[in-house]
């Protein structure tokens, strides 16, 4: 689908020539502005208030310096950042990434999505995003502290319990979180929800580590009663990734039933016939920060091939990409599609380029986008942050509950919003036309400042 309606032609070239080169940014933006053409076509009340041209420039956008010292007693610099994108509808929220690709349009990109994925949940959390350039691989626990203080150091004077709320993202979990939170108290000495993903000593929520993992298939589970009246049970699943959202998504596959045979990390792909065994890939990522390639050595059977890609080569019924932005193409899509795949759910951000998405939506495989199929995380983080104002913690059942629950409704309000502008089962468009018109609307009624 291409951009036709003239406001929208509009406002895409300003955001081109505003934000030159940031690819991953323009990506984002250009596929929601397709998919709201339908409203503003409807809504006149969109254009006359400048909504789009609002939304697609973040509120504040911070960069700062970090230096820190690593084991060798020398000086390392590396860029943090923060861009709070919307706080339309409540605070700031979003993830932290580290990674030596994270850059001003990976930020922005993923702080754009946050806007409308956060409005699907149904909780009160604007979007933001941030991270750093800083690459975890390799470092020491010290190091990775020496790090998340510095980083700290900095990001504290512009978030708050009220004012922007940041959680875990790629190369960011339990342990960064720890640490970055201990930093924040210390320098604030308050103790409050500043962040989520926290330790469960010190007001973490049960279900936190599992939700993006779980939602993803709650969410895939959904899709598939209702689309194509089947489920999980005797399906063969590829994961991308190894990390959070893999692990996670394994775990709740496998036990509705699903045989998972492949995971992967930036550096190749393992293929287990048998069923990935999960206590072994806890055991090498969460315990020894190790790479997928040394479950070969420990489970007969499997197979290990180096390069990533390849593993959209794998004949499944169901695909989960989990790793990282465009990280299944056209070409790849294809391959899938020969090979029969049914669905196609993302646990990563924007995993799928513009044209894998097409590919799947010609193919009539059920298509289930990031913003949607990934809210699992960031709504249970939205249950830490009401559980930490309460001053009380929920039990692991209480929690999951509520995890489906609203897995379940961000389905049907995607799919709801797809009949409704004449797209039925275009989830793509239903996911950013059902997370858009709560923002939309916040910001109507709260007036433009002049
Ligand atoms: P982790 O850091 O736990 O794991 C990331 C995984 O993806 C690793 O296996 C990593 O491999 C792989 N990966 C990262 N970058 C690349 C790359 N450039 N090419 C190939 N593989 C790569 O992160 P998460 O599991 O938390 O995040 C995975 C995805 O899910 C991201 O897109 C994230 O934004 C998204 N997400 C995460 C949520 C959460 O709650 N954590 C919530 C919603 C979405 P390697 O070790 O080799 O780098
Ligand atoms: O992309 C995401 O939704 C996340 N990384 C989780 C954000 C959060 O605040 O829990």
């Amino acid at each position: 689908m291409a951009i036709t309606n003239s406001y929208m032609q509009r406002v895409m070239e300003q955001v081109k020539q505003r934000n030159p080169g940031e690819s991953e940014f323009l990506q984002a933006v250009e596929e929601v502005l397709e998919s709201l053409q339908l409203v503003v076509e409807k809504d006149p009340r969109y254009e006359q208030y400048g909504v789009i041209e609002r939304l697609v420039e973040p509120e504040r956008f911070i960069q700062f310096r970090v230096s820190w010292v690593d084991d060798n007693g020398k000086v390392q610099v590396n860029r943090g950042f923060r861009c709070q994108f919307n706080s339309a509808i409540g605070p700031y929220k979003g993830g932290l990434r580290l990674h030596p690709s994270v850059c001003a349009s990976v930020v922005k990109f993923l702080g754009f999505e946050q806007i409308f994925k956060n409005s699907l949940t149904t909780l009160p959390m604007g979007g933001g995003k941030g991270g750093s350039d800083f690459d975890p691989k390799g470092k020491s626990d010290m190091e990775i502290m020496r790090f998340c203080q510095s980083f700290m150091t900095e990001l504290c004077k512009h978030i708050g319990p009220d004012t922007d709320v940041p959680a875990g993202d790629i190369g960011v979990g339990g342990r960064e979180i720890g640490f970055m939170y201990g930093q924040y108290k210390r320098l604030r000495n308050e103790f409050t929800g500043v962040l989520t993903g926290k330790g469960l000593t010190f007001g973490g929520s049960l279900v936190r580590t599992e939700a993006t993992g779980y939602g993803l298939c709650y969410f895939t589970q959904e899709m598939l009663q209702c689309m194509k009246n089947t489920s999980f049970e005797g399906k063969t699943v590829v994961i991308s990734g190894s990390g959070n959202v893999a692990i996670y998504a394994t775990q709740k596959a496998t036990q509705l039933g699903a045989k998972v045979v492949a995971l992967s990390d930036s550096n190749g792909y393992i293929y287990d016939p048998n069923g990935i065994n999960l206590d072994v890939v806890k055991q090498i990522k969460e315990v020894e920060h190790g790479r997928i390639k040394e479950y070969v050595q420990r489970v007969s059977g499997a197979e290990y091939h180096e390069g990533c890609r390849g593993i959209w080569t794998i004949p499944c019924d169901i695909a989960l990409p989990c790793a990282t932005q465009n990280e299944l193409n056209g070409d790849e899509a294809k391959v899938l599609v020969q090979n029969g795949v049914m669905a196609v759910a993302e646990g990563a951000n924007m995993p799928s380029t513009p044209e894998a998405i097409a590919v799947f939506q010609e193919n009539g495989v059920l298509f289930g986008p990031a913003k949607a199929a990934n809210a699992g995380g960031v709504a249970t983080s939205g249950l830490e942050m009401s559980q930490n104002s309460a001053r009380l913690s929920w039990t692991f059942e209480e929690v999951d509950a509520k995890l489906q629950e609203i897995m379940k409704n961000i389905f049907h309000n995607a799919y709801n919003a797809s009949v409704e502008y004449d797209c039925p089962g275009n989830l793509v468009n239903g996911a950013n036309i059902a997370g858009f018109k709560k923002v939309a609307d916040a910001m109507i009624a709260q007036g433009v400042c002049y």
